[in-house]
């Protein structure tokens, strides 16, 4: 479905909402509708690249699933009845139980101007600081670290410095897939300078494939592994002292326990179970690389030790004064597209706004000055895991959830589910329907991207305005505005008179300079009195921005912290045992993350045939010893356990998984499968400094389901199937496939899948074979095209189905041959076949990369050149050159 425009637009600069690189994006709107986008060659981020998602961001703008009107009760409602409804929840709640049982929980996708009003309403007005986001689960380890060593939450370097950098150190991270526009910088510095990429993560990524070294370290031991760094440089004389007493404190605290814990370098090795030779190649690269720029992400963060995780980095680098200067740094990525923003103005539950903190009551008093809110929250609220868990046990007795999923993306989810649904009052802002809008007493219909006017902030502490292109459809309303309604009703119409986003945003950067005399580094004061016709031509811009002293992008390199004593501090930090252990009950260590084209719970990329054809079931990753001890072989299905919850998905056996370990990955929500989310199996175990949660590691035990029959159905409703073992969907054009499987006999297979025709009965073809074990059905629409088809068979057994999904997309009527062929699956006339999309951006399948190779191409460049394959975002690169080298090995 597109909109219909009045007139085509002229190209609109914005930003990309999906990972935290930021990319500059231009869109245009022509006059019959149709949207499209190319990267922005005068953004800083990314000079005009793109993504396979940023590439396929037209293709989410269409109106198939949007909510576009308030809900009661899952019935349409208006504005004003809904509005009014949440107010008066709050205010009641608040008046019978005090500002402590109510509230929210928000995203790092929300644009600043949402999330400055959130915070302000929740710790300003209603007086608590139960506001908490997503980035507890994503960011907080590394806002923690932050603080410890600096004294405020702040990244130190810029992108600039990935170019100009001779050592990339990669931990926890997945660059080529999550942050695709940065892995291509480093991928041209290593061209151009011959920059060195070491990959520190216990998998074989798509980023580890391409690298000079890759050290596969047990999951969790990422201390000792610095700490052992951090000895070594001592031992061999090879600290920046005048560094270490000019600009920080606590170093010899740090070095003792650091070398307590990592004596010797043969410890280290068995320690993080790696080979010593790899080890010694990782800190003689270190060592010799003035340089060195090293980047973290969910590796690091989302881990019980997680801040440990990030002093432990940060603390080499102060060691060797390597911060603040050209290619040289710590460097937290942020996953989320405003996650920064979100820090900013304050959204976690312990931080106060602007980079102010509970901690110190001067802080509090002077936020409550500014806003003129004398019931300012004076502690921090619950964080993420216990804001579920009063939601739970009824001290939360109204709670509004905004543009994040918990139900899927939360760990232990089963209990975040029955918190939900036990929980007095839910209120959700959404666009779609999601699993966490199914408990919503009220739905709020909120504008989407491409509709949304506002500011984000990237890893690299640059600020960039997310732009409209497309009208507002429905009813549907800003985030923010949502938010001002809610707060005028509930009696402080006063405190949230905002004319647009560009008030909402000069109110923050005011906030941001107030009183501040440089000891808060967050200081934007020069846009405080932007007007309208400024913040609609802002240029991407870093902070800190003041006023009286002059903009600076890197931060820390004149050897100047914003704590107590001007210095950074360096944290001492030991390596600790991970959380929860394996046992003999759950033996395997699951471990959970991202795949390249989905974006997180799949609400937008999961509607895009081409990002969906590159993975297209949910599937577990296991290493080949544990996969045979379990009878498994690739494709079985997986019964997956942990102490939380359950999971099912299909086995993928790889040597890219250490043994004792598998990978689940995080995006299977219950609209795309049945039950194959890692929520339901996370540990809600948590960071004792961060609350961040430990979702990269929790014990599991995985046994095969014994399949008796698999089913696939083909169509362009939009379904959610109900009592099947396990299924799972994937956008086609023009529809979806349905893949379904069951552990019972094939003909209760076949009366199950039957039901889901049950709508298509009377223009029904069937064919059920002699002895009932297969079943197949077709059903033609009145214009003649095939709307539905349904192939049901023992495990292993299904026919081809390529030519039927193509006939799904196709507005042709069906020929008599093609009618008579259609129970048989096969196209009367012969069809190339079409393999698995390996480059999503020109959408390239494996066929078409194994036939270049048979004309000659032997290099990944070749095949670009021939067939464009890997020539846009890149992040295909390791695949294609994974299938020469193995057409070579076979040929
Ligand atoms: N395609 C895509 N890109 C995204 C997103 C998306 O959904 N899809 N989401 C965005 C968001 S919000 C985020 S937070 C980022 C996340 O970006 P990343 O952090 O790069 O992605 P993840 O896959 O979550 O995890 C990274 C790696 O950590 C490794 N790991 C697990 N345990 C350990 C450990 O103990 N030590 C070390 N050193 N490594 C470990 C995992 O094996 C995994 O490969 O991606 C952003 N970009
Ligand atoms: N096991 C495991 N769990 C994880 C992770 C992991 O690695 N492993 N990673 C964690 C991390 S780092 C993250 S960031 C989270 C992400 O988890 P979530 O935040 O739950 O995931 P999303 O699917 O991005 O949810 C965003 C929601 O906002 C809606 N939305 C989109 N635009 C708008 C808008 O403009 N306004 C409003 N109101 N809504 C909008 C979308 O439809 C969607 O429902 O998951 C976390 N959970
Ligand atoms: S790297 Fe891709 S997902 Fe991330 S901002 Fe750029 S285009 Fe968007
Ligand atoms: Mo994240």
């Amino acid at each position: 479905m597109t909109r219909i425009q009045e007139k085509p637009t002229t190209e609109v600069r914005t930003t990309c909402p999906y990972c935290g690189v930021g990319c500059g994006v231009l869109a245009r709107v022509a006059a019959d509708g149709t949207v499209t986008v190319r990267g922005d060659t005068d953004h800083p981020a990314n000079f005009g690249r793109l993504c396979s998602k940023g590439s396929a961001l037209a293709e989410t703008v269409g109106l198939e699933g949007r909510v576009l009107y308030p809900e009661i009760g899952g019935k349409q409602a208006s504005w004003e009845d809904a509005i009014n409804l949440v107010a008066q929840k709050f205010s009641q709640s608040i008046t019978e139980h005090g500002p402590d049982s109510v509230g929210f929980y928000i995203s790092g996708q929300m644009l600043t101007e949402d999330y400055y009003v959130a915070n302000k309403l929740m710790k300003g007005f209603i007086g608590s600081a139960n506001i908490d986001t997503n980035s507890r689960l994503c960011m907080a380890s590394s806002v923690a670290g932050h603080k410890r060593a600096f004294g405020e939450d702040i990244v130190p370097g810029v992108y600039e410095d990935l170019d100009e950098a001779d050592l990339a150190v990669l931990v926890g991270s997945n660059l080529a897939w999550c942050h695709p526009i940065l892995y291509q910088r480093l991928v041209s510095a290593r061209q151009k300078r011959g920059t060195k990429i070491v990959v520190i993560d216990p998998r074989r990524t798509a980023t580890a494939d391409e690298c000079d070294l890759h050290l596969p370290i047990r999951p969790g031991t990422d201390v000792l592994l610095f700490n052992g760094l951090l000895a070594h440089l001592a031992s061999h004389n090879l600290l920046d002292r005048s560094f270490i007493n000019s600009a920080t404190s606590g170093f010899e605290e740090a070095l003792a326990l650091a070398s307590a814990d990592a004596s010797v370098p043969e410890a280290v090795a068995k320690g993080c179970g790696i080979p010593l030779a790899d080890l010694h190649l990782f800190y003689e690269l270190f060592i010799a690389t003035d340089r060195s720029v090293t980047v973290y992400s969910q590796g690091v963060n989302q881990s019980a030790h997680g801040t440990d995780k990030t002093n432990a980095i940060i603390n080499c680098h102060l060691a060797t004064g390597r911060i603040g200067r050209p290619g040289m740094g710590p460097f937290s990525v942020t996953g989320q597209p405003n996650a920064m923003g979100g820090r900013e103005v304050g959204g976690l539950a312990n931080q106060l706004a602007a980079h102010m903190s509970f901690e110190n009551p001067q802080d509090v008093d002077r936020v409550g000055r500014f806003w003129n809110a004398p019931n300012i929250a004076r502690k921090a609220g619950l964080k993420a895991v216990d804001l579920f868990r009063a939601a739970g046990d009824g001290s939360i007795k109204a709670l509004w959830i905004m543009g994040t999923n918990p139900a899927v993306s939360m760990p232990n989810a089963g209990q975040v589910r029955a918190a939900l649904k036990s929980c007095d009052f839910v209120a959700v802002s959404d666009v779609t329907r999601t699993d966490t809008t199914r408990y919503a007493d009220v739905f709020l219909p909120a504008a989407s991207w491409g509709e949304k006017n506002g500011m984000v902030t990237n890893s690299e502490r640059r600020m960039s305005r997310q732009r409209p292109f497309l009208p507002v459809p429905g009813e549907a309303r800003p985030d923010w505005r949502i938010i001002c309604d809610v707060a005028a009703r509930m009696g402080f119409a006063g405190a949230f008179a905002f004319d647009d986003s560009a008030a909402v945003f000069r109110e923050h950067a005011a906030l941001s300079a107030f009183e501040n005399a440089g000891q808060r580094f967050f200081d934007i004061g020069t846009l405080d009195e932007m007007d309208g016709e400024a913040y609609d031509h802002f240029d991407p811009s870093h902070w800190p921005m003041p006023k009286a002293r002059p903009a600076i992008s890197r931060l820390g390199g004149d050897g100047f912290f914003p704590t107590a004593d001007g210095r950074a501090h360096f944290v001492p930090v030991r390596q600790e045992a991970v959380a929860l252990p394996t046992d003999v009950a759950y033996p395997l260590a699951l471990n959970t993350g991202r795949m390249r084209d989905q974006w997180h719970t799949m609400t937008r990329t999961g509607r895009v045939p081409r990002l969906m054809s590159h993975v297209s079931e949910p599937a577990i990753d296991m290493h080949p010893n544990d996969a045979a001890a379990r009878d498994l072989v690739d494709g079985d299905l997986a019964y997956v356990t942990s102490p939380y919850g359950f999971a099912r998905a299909k086995v993928n056996i790889t040597d890219a998984q250490r043994p004792g370990e598998a990978f689940l990955p995080m995006h299977w929500s219950g609209y795309f499968a049945a039950n194959a989310g890692t929520g339901a199996l996370s540990t809600p175990i948590c960071d004792a400094f961060s609350g961040q949660p430990e979702l990269k590691h929790v014990p599991v035990k995985i046994v095969r389901e014994n399949v008796a029959w698999e089913g696939v159905l083909i169509t362009r409703r939009d379904l959610r199937p109900v009592g099947f073992v396990h299924w799972s969907r994937h956008a086609v054009p023009g529809g979806w496939i349905y893949a379904l499987c069951g552990t019972e006999t094939p003909d209760q297979g076949i009366l199950l899948s039957r039901m889901l025709m049950e709508a298509q009965r009377e223009q029904l073809l069937e064919y059920t074979d002699r002895r009932g074990l297969n079943y197949r059905a077709a059903a033609i629409d009145a214009d003649g095209t095939l709307s539905e088809a349904l192939l049901v068979a023992p495990k292993g057994q299904l026919p081809p189905r390529d030519w039927l999904v193509s006939l799904l997309g196709s507005r042709d009527a069906l020929s008599s041959a093609e009618r008579m062929a259609l129970l048989s699956g096969r196209s009367p006339v012969p069809m190339p076949a079409v393999g698995r999309i390996i480059c999503s951006c020109f959408n390239v399948d494996v066929n078409q990369i194994v036939s270049a190779i048979a004309a000659g191409c032997g290099e990944v460049d070749d095949i670009g050149e021939r067939i464009r394959a890997g020539t846009n975002c890149g992040s295909c690169r390791s695949e294609i050159r994974k299938i020469i080298d193995e057409t070579r090995v076979s040929a």
